[in-house]
Formats: C-alpha cells, structure tokens, sequence
C-alpha cells in the first residue's frame, strides 16, 4: 500500500504507526471519493428534468443518508482517537533524556539548515543572539572554552543508526518546517523555542542514495531552494565523520622567554595567537 501511495522508504523506527494512519486515511478517503462520485452520478440521473418537472421542496427523508454521515464522522473520530492522538502524544510528550540521545541543534534561516554538533565534550558551546552575524548565524561564542570542539555545518546531517536522536529545532528569521521524508519527521521551526525532535533511524542511507532535508513551509521567495542532505551513517562511520570534521584544536601556547624590562621586544615576537578558531 505504502508503494501504491508512492511514499518514500521508511528508514525510522517510528515511521511504521506514521504510515498505518496514513494508509487508513487514504483508504477512507478513497472510499468517501468514490462513493459519494457514484452518488453524485446517481443523483443527476435520477432527479434529472425530464422524469421530474417540478422541484420536491421536502428534500431526503431516508434514515440511509444520516445513518451514512453518523458513520463517517464514527470512522473520522476513531482515526483520531485511536490512531493520531496517542501517536502524537508519544513523539511530543515521551521526550528521550538528553544523556541517553544524540543531541544536535538546528537552526533554520532563510534558505539553510544550519546544524550544530556539541562536538567531542558532548556540551553545545554557548550561543547567543548578540553575536548573530553574517559569518556566524548560530551565534556561537568562541570565548567560552566549550564551543572550541563544536562543529558547525550547512545544510548538511550526518546521523548514526540505530540511535536515538535528539534534534533541538529553532528558527533565526521565519517559521520554517525541518522535514526528513524517510525519517517520518516533520516539525516547524518557529523564532524564539527550541523544540525537540526525536526519532531513531533503523537503517544507513543507502549507497549512491541522497537524502534530503526539506522546509516543509512556504518561508519566502526562496522556499524551493532551502534543500539540505543528510546521511544515516554505522556508528563507526559516524564517528570517522565527527573526528574528520572536528576543529583543529587551539594551538598551545609558544613559551614565553622573559625580557628584560629594559630591553625592547624584538620585531615579530609580540604576534598575538588567536586560540579560538573561527566559527
Ligand atoms: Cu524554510
């Protein structure tokens, strides 16, 4: 059924109940179309002109018809009830703890999906929206010592397998939506929360494959372009993507030889070491 509905490849543990209450209401909906399609060709024969030359202002007085609507209505309120309403209160309300996932942030802007990984101490630098700039649009702080190994990346997701995920998902201009097709995630983006994202993928991005991450909401006129990728990777891929991106770590500092107070600096000994790397 999924393949009839032309759905992407369900690569998330999660995306099994997604698509169950995808595939029921497409069937409901099938059903409404085509029966209401059938009625209302029905309906033009029967009432048509020539076998009724008067209007009947009484209209329908069949329990059929109410008995349907009730029915409907019925199947719609289970749909609800049974299907989406405990799903989505699983995926909002049973948020993993932060020790037990793979965190990562990221932040929508007009048009890129900026990811920020917390790096190898596993603490997201400090960011700030004072420092929002051109060159760095999640604000991060280099003077604070944690965000030295954090690695910044746009428009590009790289994510191990079966582990669970923690995205927190935030926004510096627009409302926008991060959507992951295979992963059965779609969330917005709004300025000023952070929400949390999580799922678990249960396959690696196959070889040769690309996947995308799309913004799911119409953000201005460059919306068609806002395309980022992302990769489920083995663990121990992962982690070679992780340590190839790392920043080079802070350049220790030379040995100071001490001068004699009387006894000017020679030309090029006071160069200044930036110890914190660009963002
Ligand atoms: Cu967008």
């Amino acid at each position: 059924m999924e393949k009839l509905l032309g759905l992407p490849i369900d690569a998330s543990v999660h995306g099994a109940e997604v698509d169950q209450l995808i595939t029921w209401l497409h069937v409901l909906m099938a059903v409404l179309a085509v029966g209401w399609g059938l009625y209302f060709l029905f309906v033009l024969w029967r009432f048509r002109a020539k076998k009724n030359p008067t209007a009947s202002y009484e209209g329908a007085k069949g329990k059929f018809a109410k008995g349907l609507e009730v029915g409907v209505a019925l199947v719609e309120a289970v749909l609800l009830v049974a299907f989406a309403v405990p799903a989505w209160a699983k995926w909002t309300q049973e948020i993993p703890e932060e020790t037990d996932a793979v965190r990562i942030r990221v932040v929508a802007q007009q048009f890129a999906w900026n990811i920020h990984y917390p790096g190898a101490d596993g603490v997201f630098g400090n960011t700030s929206p004072a420092l929002v700039g051109p060159t760095n649009v999640i604000g991060l702080d280099n003077e604070d010592p944690f965000s030295h190994d954090d690695i910044v990346t746009i428009n590009q997701l790289h994510l191990p397998v079966d582990k669970q995920i923690l995205i927190g998902l935030s926004s510096l201009d627009v409302i926008h939506s991060f959507f992951l097709p295979q992963m059965r995630v779609k969330q917005d983006a709004v300025p000023g929360m952070r929400i949390p994202v999580q799922f678990k993928a249960k396959m690696t991005t196959p070889e040769g494959e690309t996947w995308n991450i799309a913004c799911a909401q119409l953000c201005g006129n460059s919306h068609y372009r806002m395309k980022g990728y992302y990769t489920i990777h083995s663990q121990a891929d992962y982690e070679a993507w992780l340590r190839d991106n790392a920043p080079e770590p802070p350049a220790p500092a030379p040995p100071v030889e001490p001068v004699a107070a009387d006894e000017p600096a020679a030309d090029g000994d006071t160069a200044a070491a930036d110890d914190h790397p660009a963002a």
